[in-house]
């Protein structure tokens, strides 16, 4: 009976500790931000972010290298040198303006995890590591998930001609860390048993189910489109019927996007995230708008129909209003299933930890995991955020659910490793 109670405050002071962590790196040197949180790939903040973290490997008992793409890499050793892998990730960058906890609780989550074994010195017959991958959210460049796809093997299409807001080329930022798109490869992971990613729900069905984890089922496909509205900049004394405002006619399309995403499917969600008026001044109407739209959905083909009718819809408005349009997609990300055998241990773990069984939700959040499935099977768990609030500085999770999330990936480990 001691043993358990020692045991269990010793991983209750992990979630607490995997949740300050977060907190400490949610401000400068580890933000590029003066105020909040911003850390892009390839950043001042992100370099100091990866020499801290590094710090916290060693100390729960890892060996810790960066891989070609920027990914950082704890290993803590199986009971044989050539032991498969269970990589326990998610990621390290963030938004702009964003929370603490996307992405890098999951990291936090993993290195406590080791750091419990390292202390009961447990071995298991597959080795233990954590990757924190460094470009997940595309917030730098118009990449997106570039460190799982490296993982992942799934590189073909990273183009590093593409620039950041300041006009540096990705390939100029890998050069500055020493790497190059051509390394990209090498960054492919093999041996690699499962993949387990614990985040943050983002979504509110936690905290109105009063349940603080819950087991992902899958996560939805993704598109992400740059559109381009070119009218005529005129004075702002044109008569208006006389005008072609780019602006107006993405304020027709904004709201048209909008009202397709409402009368789809539960699963679709439709998004314009990013407005931006070229040469915009009070007194000038809008010659040149370039905006984003993000369509994402679960179910089979239902993105697919809704990027059908935006297109039409986008067609007629620059018909109507005699602007030009340019549509230009980005990202086409595939949505993927959990893996049924490992979600079944992980719900076993989460009724371990909780007592309850938990609800299976379906992630609207793109995350790492859907690309590392195309590597080894995976699973997700998430974690009650407050107001299911997220890529907003109020972004907040309780330290109870925190410490459930860490005895539930503890007791996750432990259970494959009793299943091998
Ligand atoms: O866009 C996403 O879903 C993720 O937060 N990168
Ligand atoms: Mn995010
Ligand atoms: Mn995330």
């Amino acid at each position: 009976m001691l043993v358990y109670m020692i045991e269990a405050s010793e991983i209750q002071a992990g979630g607490a500790r995997a949740k300050a962590r977060c907190d400490e790196l949610g401000a400068f040197p580890y933000s590029d931000q003066a105020h909040g949180l911003f850390r892009p790939y390839l950043s001042p903040a992100h370099r100091e972010t990866l020499g801290r973290l590094a710090q916290w490997m060693d100390d729960a008992g890892m060996s810790v290298e960066t891989d070609a793409v920027g990914n950082i890499i704890g290993h803590y050793a199986g009971r044989t040198p050539d032991a498969p892998v269970l990589l326990i990730g998610s990621h390290v960058d963030s938004v702009r303006d964003g929370g603490r906890y996307d992405g890098m609780l999951g990291v936090m989550l993993g290195i406590e995890a080791v750091g419990h074994f390292h202390r009961h010195n447990q071995r298991f017959p597959f080795a233990l590591e954590v990757i924190g991958f460094g470009d997940e959210e595309g917030s730098r460049f118009s990449t997106y998930m570039m460190g799982s796809r490296s993982a992942a093997g799934l590189t073909q299409t990273i183009d590093d001609s593409v620039t950041d807001r300041d006009g540096v080329t990705l390939h100029d930022a890998l050069a500055s860390w020493g790497l190059s798109t051509t390394r990209f490869k090498t960054a492919k992971r093999d041996n690699v048993l499962a993949y387990v990613e614990a985040h943050i729900e983002q979504a509110p069905h936690l905290e109105r189910a009063a349940l603080p984890l819950g087991l992902v089922r899958g996560i939805a496909s993704q598109y992400r489109y740059r559109v381009t509205l070119g009218g005529q900049a005129a004075h702002a004394g044109t008569a208006m019927h006389e005008r072609r405002d780019a602006l107006a006619a993405a304020a027709e399309a904004i709201s048209a996007i909008e009202a397709i995403g409402c009368a789809g499917p539960d699963d679709l969600v439709t998004t314009v995230g990013c407005l931006t008026v070229e040469n915009g001044a009070p007194n000038v109407v809008p010659g040149l708008v370039v905006m984003t739209v993000d369509i994402r959905a679960v179910t089979p083909g239902v993105r697919e129909d809704a990027a059908g009718q935006i297109l039409k819809t986008l067609e007629a408005i620059s018909h109507k209003r005699g602007v030009t349009l340019a549509v230009e997609q980005v990202q086409d990300l595939q949505g993927a299933l959990c893996n049924e055998a490992l979600n079944l241990t992980l719900r076993d773990a989460i009724i371990e930890t909780t007592g309850k069984a938990p609800p299976v939700l379906l992630s609207q959040a793109g995350h790492d995991a859907m690309i590392m499935a195309h590597l080894a099977p995976m699973t997700m768990l998430f974690i009650r955020c407050e107001g299911g609030i997220s890529h907003n500085p109020a972004e907040a999770v309780n330290s109870e659910d925190v410490e459930a999330a860490h005895r539930t990936l503890v007791n996750f480990i432990t259970r494959v490793g009793e299943e091998r």
